[in-house]
């Protein structure tokens, strides 16, 4: 028998075994791989007499197609074998129980983040930010605020450093200052964000959250800030009417200053926003100072406006019946499950952001 008969034959009956992949390969390897054996034939039949060189080369090329084709079969067939098997045993019980998901919620000073945001977003205003760690230009010079005053003392303001270089910022206004210094009015921009002040007990915390607005434009009065905080308090507090006092204050920032208290009363131990005969204090406005509008190359016979600030911890304390400051910082699950937003449950007045 010829050498490509006996590898025609040997190779057959290796094939008809029960194989598995790995076996197929190696067979597959041991003919047609670099030094397999019909790929070492092929190698011959330069060295083979001319008169034989055609039939040789005709038989071998019948054999090799023949062999792989039955090697390209068995693979097949052991495909199909594994998958059926695996489909047999890998069935899905779709009575079974689901899975419990455990879903996080959105932390109340987000929600309420992004119901600001949202309520004055309505009216105009656009959201900036800034960094938590400042310049003393930025959060206290710009803002007309003198080297003596008591709110750059060590004592109410984080310093990063020694030569008082770096800070905490202590409130949101160095973003505004940061928006003004980069671009040209108008301006009609809300700042929310994280704040810190060197200050802990029950009603104050480190760190805290703020939002503050601005609107600056040729000829924007009180009439317009009084206009735009009545609007913001009665969205934000879902009512219809609300008692609202501006009472005289000051901010190195703004002059003429105020302090804006709302109306409220309690009923069955249950705070009611909007009437009654007590004041609650929410926010500090005024109409922006104009050495901040010098200090941020505004000129202040052309333009003015208005600035406010809010807490917004406090207010989403009063909204959501909140009543330890604490707690908001604790990151203790129980609570955030009690107090936190379902982030898929999606309410009719809907005010949170999709985030
Ligand atoms: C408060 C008082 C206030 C401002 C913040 C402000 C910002 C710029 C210029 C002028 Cl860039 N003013 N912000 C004005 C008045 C009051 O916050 O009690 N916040 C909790």
């Amino acid at each position: 028998m010829s050498d490509l008969k006996k590898i025609k034959e040997e190779f057959i009956s290796k094939l008809k075994l029960k194989l598995d992949l790995a076996q197929i390969n190696e067979i597959k390897s041991d003919l047609f791989g670099k030094s397999g054996l019909i790929t070492s034939q092929f190698k011959q039949i330069a060295s083979i007499a001319e008169s034989e060189r055609k039939n040789f080369a005709s038989d071998l090329n019948l054999i090799k197609d023949e062999l792989q084709s039955l090697i390209n079969t068995k693979i097949s067939e052991i495909e199909i074998a594994d998958i059926n098997e695996k489909l047999e045993k890998e069935k899905i019980d779709v009575t079974l129980p689901e899975r419990t998901i455990i879903r996080g919620k959105i932390h109340p000073v987000s929600q309420t983040i992004d119901e600001i945001s949202s309520i004055f977003s309505e009216i105009g205003f656009s959201v900036a930010e800034g960094p938590d760690v400042e310049n003393e230009y930025n959060n206290f010079t710009a803002l007309n605020t003198p080297d003596h005053h008591p709110a750059r003392d060590m004592h109410d303001t984080f310093y990063l450093d020694k030569e008082k270089k770096k800070l905490l910022r202590t409130h949101t206004s160095p973003v505004q200052i940061r928006t003004m210094l980069k671009n040209k009015p108008p301006f009609k921009i809300i700042a929310p964000g994280r704040t810190y002040r060197s200050d802990s007990d029950q009603t104050h915390a480190p760190m805290f959250h703020q939002v503050e607005g601005l609107h600056i434009d040729k000829d924007i009065n009180m009439g317009h800030l009084k206009g735009c905080l009545n609007y913001f308090i009665k969205e934000f507090f879902e009512v219809d009417k609300i008692q609202m006092r501006f009472r005289p204050s000051h901010f190195p920032f703004t002059e003429p200053s105020a302090e804006v208290d709302i109306g409220y009363k309690i009923k069955d131990g249950k705070i009611i926003i909007g009437e009654g005969d007590k004041w609650l204090e929410i926010l500090g406005c005024g109409m922006v100072h104009p050495n901040v509008l010098k200090n941020v190359k505004i000129n202040p016979d052309s333009f003015q406006g208005f600035a406010f600030g809010i807490g917004i911890d406090r207010l989403a304390m009063l909204k959501y019946g909140i009543n330890d400051l604490r707690a908001f910082f604790e990151c203790d699950y129980r609570w955030l499950n009690h107090f936190g937003f379902d982030p898929l449950d999606v309410p009719t007045n809907y005010r949170g952001l999709s985030r």
